[in-house]
């Protein structure tokens, strides 16, 4: 194992190194950004119950002493109703293109259902030559009844290299399925620096973990209506001020999000501010404002000021 970290850290790498690019796609709340965290074996993308919780493509770096591999994590794919999903949509199709592999993460604890119907035409319409591996998810919620019936049917629907039977939440099946990739990935070099798991940068690490606490604590449109902006982020040796804009739709979403005396908004806040100090190891002061900014989902101008902007071709 030693003689593994050392090589880490060295600029050679073996000549029979590999890298290569994984996108992960699916249907919303699959697990495609569980299995990444788990994967990493550290929180680089945010989860929640709900749909639609991944609205970027979001990279996810795995550094052996033999192997780089770069996970793009994406959008689920849906019908979109406004703006937002048909530009999620687009991330997550733009990601087919240029990628070694294609993992579709299914959630096999229910049988297929018409949105896994579409999503095998669109893996059929952009996978090109590109191999396909499914990661038939959240096995630990399947009964035994359900098994055989569950698995075969999702396994029929779209045509693959291999399949994989997994828990993203408890591990079950992951290693094995991370040993197939690898043995997928082409020889190549070392991309980024060994100690790098993601290339976002902390601002949107902490625009994230804010939006992941409003997902959690809300329900009905709220969680898709709210957009986070960081106005400022400041750092000195062992303090970060960071102040953000939770930007609402309407006015009855921002009382909402403040909640009665300020409860909700202070929870949010309470609760991010906790897990930046985790992340950050350091002093975070934390201050949020909620804004209206009128549907923002439907407008492109507005979401672009939001960071929604239209993808470019993926660099390698
Ligand atoms: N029981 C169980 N739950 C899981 C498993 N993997 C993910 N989940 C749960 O499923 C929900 C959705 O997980 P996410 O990782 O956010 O799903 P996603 O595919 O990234 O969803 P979007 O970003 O919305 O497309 C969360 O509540 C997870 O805790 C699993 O293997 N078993
Ligand atoms: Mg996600």
């Amino acid at each position: 194992m030693s003689d593994d970290l050392d090589s880490l850290f060295t600029e050679d790498w073996p000549e029979d190194h590999r890298s290569g690019v994984i996108t992960v796609a699916g249907r919303p709340n699959v697990g495609k950004s569980t299995l990444i965290n788990r994967i990493l074996g550290q929180k680089i993308a945010i989860v929640s119950p709900k749909p639609q919780t991944t609205r970027r493509r979001q990279l996810g770096i795995l550094t052996d002493a033999h192997s780089q591999i770069l996970f793009v994590d994406t959008p689920g794919l849906h019908a979109p109703q406004h703006k937002l999903g048909e530009y999620m949509v687009q991330v997550a199709e733009q990601a087919f293109k240029d990628t070694d592999v294609i993992l579709i993460i299914l959630d096999v604890s229910k049988p297929p259902e018409t949105g896994d119907q579409r999503l095998a035409e669109t893996v059929e319409r952009l996978r090109g030559r590109t191999p396909v591996i499914l990661a038939l998810n959240k096995v630990d919620l399947l009964s035994d009844e359900q098994r055989d019936t569950h698995i075969d049917a999702h396994k029929a629907l779209i045509p693959h290299e291999g399949a994989h039977l997994i828990s993203a939440m408890n591990g079950d099946g992951v290693a094995a399925l991370l040993a197939d990739l690898r043995e997928r990935m082409p020889l190549g070099p070392r991309y980024y620096p060994p100690e790098d798991l993601t290339e976002m940068n902390m601002r949107f690490v902490a625009s994230e973990v804010i939006r992941e606490k409003v997902m959690l604590n809300t329900d009905k449109e709220i969680p898709y209506a709210v957009a986070v902006e960081i106005d400022s982020f400041r750092e000195n040796e062992d303090n970060v001020f960071i102040s953000a804009t939770l930007h609402v739709e309407r006015d009855s979403q921002k009382g909402i999000v403040i909640g009665k005396g300020g409860a909700m908004i202070k929870k949010i806040g309470t609760e991010a501010r906790r897990e930046l100090v985790e992340m950050l190891e350091t002093v975070v002061h934390l201050d949020l404002n909620v804004k209206v900014l009128k549907n923002w989902r439907k407008n492109e101008r507005l979401m672009q000021r939001l960071g929604y902007r239209q993808v470019k071709e993926d660099k390698r």
